[in-house]
């Protein structure tokens, strides 16, 4: 049997990885993969977390299986930190998934069972995952117009045009915030367009919410997924902790979905458990059991909120250096959009033979459409950068 199987194309950023790794040159930069890293090129255990840990070391009496949506408390308060109080408790389905990616899978699963002949509007570009997941599941899928490659921000218009194609009933993922890989995000205006698009056409909203803290702060980044959550009727969330925790190898992600009334979300609630059920059985528990650690403890809690703003307000000053650096060396303000775009990514907007260059004369790894991970930046590497930017002729 195993002669019908093909090779399958390799995950392009995580082959990046491997490619940086062996590279055997010591002055190089990683602007690859989307993993924090500090100044110093680690990606730290956040302060908040490893307390958690220690508490849950010593407290922790069992490791009998939890429930097939995950520990309550986990929904619970990863709802209040996503939702806050947009929306009654009883009106929102969770669970809990391996990483946001589960989430995302388990989203994608539960559309087809709900309406398979939904289309999925995916933004041009998405992240790669969100793809390959749908390719795999065989899912309708059709892109919108997102990013304008000259202004480096949103397409707002070719946005509009494009979704207005789509049907009643039809998905639309949105990035809840720090767009992945563009770097590119709707302005609070440009969101309230959105929302009202979504809701006029019909169409059910999918939030990805992988970056919650590393744009604009915690509630900023939350602001166009309570929007849209409380302005629509059915409303689905994958949310993720891998990055605003730094847990990414625990794999904690959460899955919400919004019912139109108590008895729908009820079957919602009963569907997601259905699909734990039948992919992993119980999710992973020891990451989720952290953040709802952390979030439910005033000092943990208040500790992790000032770390992460550490990283966010530093990834800020990182973006602001950048484009600083380029504004001297071209003389010009056509690299401004990096201190406007937010999260770890900015699409450069380098063709792929000039990122080939960076990466082969200059030592500099970024994806090949040109995202580069901001977080890979120190106050050193910048005016190595800036250079290389535009020796390459970007
Ligand atoms: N969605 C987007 C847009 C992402 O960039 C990521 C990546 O980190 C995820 C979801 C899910 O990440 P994870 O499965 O590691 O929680
Ligand atoms: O886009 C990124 O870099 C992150 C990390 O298969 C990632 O989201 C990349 C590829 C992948 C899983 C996670």
């Amino acid at each position: 049997m195993f002669e019908h199987l093909t090779d399958q194309p390799a995950d392009k950023i995580l082959a990046l990885m491997s490619a940086y790794k062996a590279d055997p040159r010591k002055a190089k930069i990683d602007l690859g993969v989307g993993v924090y890293k500090d100044a110093e090129g680690r990606t730290p255990i956040m302060r908040a977390v490893k307390a958690a840990e220690g508490r849950l070391l010593e407290s922790q009496d069992t490791k009998s299986y939890t429930a097939l949506a995950g520990d309550p408390a986990f929904a619970d308060a990863m709802i209040d930190l996503v939702l806050a109080d947009t929306l009654p408790r009883d009106r929102v389905a969770a669970v809990a998934t391996p990483g946001g990616t589960g989430a995302v899978r388990q989203a994608f699963e539960m559309i087809g069972m709900a309406a398979p002949e939904a289309t999925i509007w995916v933004s041009d570009p998405t992240w790669p995952n969100h793809l390959s997941i749908l390719k795999h599941l065989d899912a309708k899928t059709r892109a919108y117009r997102y990013f304008d490659s000259e202004t480096r921000s949103v397409d707002m218009a070719g946005m509009m045009e494009d979704l207005a194609e789509a049907q009643p009933g039809d998905v639309v993922l949105l990035h809840g915030c720090c767009h992945n890989p563009t770097g590119a995000n709707p302005t609070p205006e440009q969101w309230d367009e959105i929302a009202a698009t979504l809701k006029a056409r019909h169409l059910v909203p999918m939030i990805d919410l992988a970056y919650q803290g590393f744009g604009d702060g915690l509630d900023a980044d939350a602001a166009a997924t309570r929007l849209i959550a409380g302005a629509l009727e059915e409303v689905i969330i994958a949310a993720s902790c891998s990055k605003n925790f730094g847990i990414y190898r625990e794999r904690t992600g959460i899955l919400m979905a919004v019912g139109r009334d108590v008895p729908q979300t009820r079957t919602l609630q009963g569907t997601l458990a259905y699909l734990n059920r039948q992919n992993y059985s119980f999710p992973p528990d020891h990451g989720a059991r952290v953040v709802s650690t952390i979030l439910t403890d005033e000092a943990l809690r208040a500790d992790w909120q000032a770390e992460l703003e550490e990283v966010r307000t530093g990834m800020l000053r990182l973006r602001e250096a950048l484009a600083a650096e380029l504004k001297r060396l071209s003389n010009s303000d056509r690299f401004d959009f990096l201190a406007q775009h937010r999260g770890m990514f900015s699409r450069l907007g380098a063709s792929p033979e000039q990122v080939a260059r960076l990466r082969d004369d200059h030592g500099i790894y970024m994806v090949g459409d040109s995202r580069m991970n901001i977080a890979g930046l120190n106050d050193r590497s910048i005016p190595v950068l800036a250079q290389a930017i535009i020796d390459v002729g970007v």
